[in-house]
């Protein structure tokens, strides 16, 4: 059983890569903005083709598989994780970016099966660099293996978070308070990179102890979920207690002790369940 499912695994990497391609050529071209459930809750024409790309492709090779995937639940499919193994798809992670051509672009696929993550494939397009991760073989980016940050003091970390596509001034006011007690703590210095996926790997590679966020979506964390694990992190909520992937909410970090500790600064505020509906 070494080597289950790895097929899909590898077909995930193969996809991922091709979808990377489609991504990087987009990006020099015209491009159509459309806004989804806020003005800055934004979709191109690239996120549904890229969709549709990966979409045909696992179809094809994994007709009993399920799917679920950021525009086709957009589009109303439904977001239910059951036991069937799944894929969590988001096509391109980093809209925002990808429109202003910031440099931080991914396509995040994560598969699950019983409601447990497998593995998890993010392709920083632009920086061309491949993170996977599978469940008890560890986490790799360009196949060079990842390792979390080994500092466990609060004070002496860099931490992420993301302001988030929310613009109702009451969920702003969250975000910003939270910012400010985790900043004054105090730690070294926040970051926002702009894709939930791409940030869970920076957490994975040691290059920040952690990130958080409320609003994200499970096609933003799944496989950053793995990459982080297996690269020896946490991932927790951000009120203590388990990751729950459909929550819109998480924290993933190096040690408990920074996941613990930014957990206590948080505020919380509602989000509805991607499974909601
Ligand atoms: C985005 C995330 C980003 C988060 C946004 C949004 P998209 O994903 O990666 O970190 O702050 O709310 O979910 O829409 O670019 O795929």
């Amino acid at each position: 059983m070494a080597d289950l499912w790895q097929d899909a695994m590898d077909h995930a990497v193969a996809i991922a890569r091709k979808a990377g391609a489609v991504i990087r050529d987009h990006l020099q071209g015209e491009m159509t903005v459309m806004c989804k459930s806020s003005p800055a809750d934004l979709v191109t024409m690239t996120d549904q083709k890229v969709e549709e790309l990966i979409m045909a492709s696992i179809m094809e090779k994994f007709p009993t598989h399920s799917l679920i995937g950021e525009e086709s639940v957009s589009a109303g499919q439904p977001c239910i994780l059951t036991d069937n193994p799944t894929w969590i798809i988001d096509p391109l992670d980093g809209t925002t970016n990808f429109i202003h051509r910031f440099p931080f672009v991914a396509v995040s696929i994560g598969f699950a099966v019983n409601k447990e993550l497998e593995f998890g494939v993010v392709y920083s397009c632009i920086e061309d660099k491949m993170y996977t991760g599978k469940r008890g073989k560890g986490a790799f980016c360009n196949g060079k293996r990842l390792q979390v940050s080994g500092q466990t003091d609060i004070k002496q970390s860099l931490i992420i978070t993301e302001l988030g596509s929310s613009r109702d001034p009451e969920v702003v006011r969250h975000i910003f308070s939270s910012m400010q007690k985790i900043l004054c703590i105090p730690v070294h210095g926040m970051r926002c990179a702009g894709s939930a996926a791409i940030n869970m790997c920076l957490v994975a590679g040691g290059a920040a102890e952690a990130y958080y966020e409320i609003g994200i979506h499970c096609w933003d964390i799944s496989a950053g979920a793995v990459i982080v694990s297996e690269a020896g992190g946490v991932l927790m909520d951000v009120e203590g207690g388990p990751l729950d992937l459909m929550s819109r909410r998480v924290v993933a970090a190096n040690s408990r002790n920074v996941a613990e500790r930014i957990v206590k600064e948080i505020e919380a505020f509602p989000a509805e369940r991607d499974d909601a509906s």
